[in-house]
């Protein structure tokens, strides 16, 4: 067995993965490898900051939505959006570390977020196609997450998840819905997949043989599947409904297998990705700075909760 960390015994390192191995739950007072609560820490705060940022691709569009129904709609999910990223916040917390120092490696550029949000909303249908193929990505991953091996994780994976479909649905209907309309509105569906179908599938990360942390996260049950049996099991929802509402997934080398019932598709770009996780995407530099001017302008709310907070339970704010 490998000691991850010096102050971790094997015989610890052997008692927590026997506990694994038999399915349990792990809790936040339990004893647990340093590495394993990094990890956790690493995963869920990239997680939180993924919903948190992906607030903005779908908030372009609320004061363009094109009834009122769309809007209730499109406000209902982004906000919760952002109690999921509350709901994270949280779970990272009962790690031991604390938001605002989360929250600050954001706001630095230091922390990773999903690639997906550094893409531009550019026109309607980019709001139904974000439920669709985001949300339904998301759903994928977080499904599995319901099952890791981390308690808090894994309740608010939960919650989010039921979530999640909601979003997905109203994506699904909302194309399904203009697929109906007129060939402009065709158009707009279609060039929409264009640009979200390649990016969507990279939200589940590198290529196993290219996943320096998959390894480790399975062992210890944190991810139930890997990055690539993920993917595939996206592509293969997905292709059908696509097929339902008549458009055409932007990929020449998809192609179903009859002795797998996998559906084979092509080259992903990884250079796009790297490239787009690096800082280099078309929106990095936009996001960070809404983040970094919505966090400075939500300052006197924070103030005046805390002063609130302090009036009433008598507990002074440590400085
Ligand atoms: N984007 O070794 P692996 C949502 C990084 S929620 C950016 O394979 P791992 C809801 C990775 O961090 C979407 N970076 O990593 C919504 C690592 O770098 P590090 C977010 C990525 O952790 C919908 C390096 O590459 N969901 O969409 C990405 O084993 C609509 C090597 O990768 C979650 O965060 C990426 N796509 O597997 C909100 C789910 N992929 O940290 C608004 C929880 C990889 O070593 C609107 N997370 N990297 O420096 C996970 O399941 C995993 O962390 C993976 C990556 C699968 C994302």
């Amino acid at each position: 067995m490998t000691v991850v960390n010096d102050s971790d015994t094997p015989e610890q390192l052997e008692a927590f993965q026997a506990r694994i191995d038999a399915g349990e739950t792990i809790e936040p007072k339990d004893w647990m490898p340093a590495q394993y609560r990094k990890q956790l820490v690493r995963m869920i705060s990239q997680h939180a900051h993924s919903e948190i940022v992906g607030m903005l691709p779908e908030g372009n569009w609320l004061t363009r939505a094109p009834s009122l129904r769309r809007k209730k709609i499109l406000l209902a999910k982004i906000q919760d959006e952002g109690g999921h990223g509350l709901y994270l916040y949280c779970a990272a917390e009962t790690l031991g570390v604390d938001r605002t120092e989360l929250i600050d490696q954001l706001h630095a550029g230091k922390a990773k977020y999903s690639q997906i949000f550094n893409y531009p909303s550019l026109n309607w249908a980019d709001i139904g196609v974000i439920g669709w193929l985001v949300d339904g990505a998301a759903i994928v991953n977080q499904t599995m997450l319901a099952k890791t091996s981390y308690g808090p994780y894994s309740r608010a994976m939960i919650r989010i998840c039921k979530e999640e479909n909601f979003h997905k649905k109203q994506g699904y209907e909302l194309l399904a819905q203009m697929m109906e309309g007129t060939k402009d509105q065709q158009a707009m569906v279609q060039d929409a997949v264009n640009r979200w179908w390649w990016p969507s599938l990279m939200m589940f990360g590198p290529s196993d043989k290219d996943s320096p942390n998959s390894k480790v996260l399975l062992k210890w049950k944190v991810k139930r599947k890997t990055n690539d049996e993920l993917r595939q099991r996206f592509i293969n929802m997905t292709v059908p409904q696509a097929n339902a509402i008549g458009v055409k997934l932007p990929d020449p080398d998809l192609q179903f297998d009859e002795k797998t019932k996998n559906w084979n598709f092509g080259e992903i770009n990884w250079d796009e990705f790297w490239a787009v996780v690096k800082g280099h995407g078309p929106c990095n530099v936009e996001r960070l700075e809404a983040r970094r001017a919505a966090h400075d302008e939500g300052r006197w709310v924070r103030e005046a909760a805390e002063a609130y907070a302090e009036k009433h339970s008598g507990i002074k704010k440590a400085a």
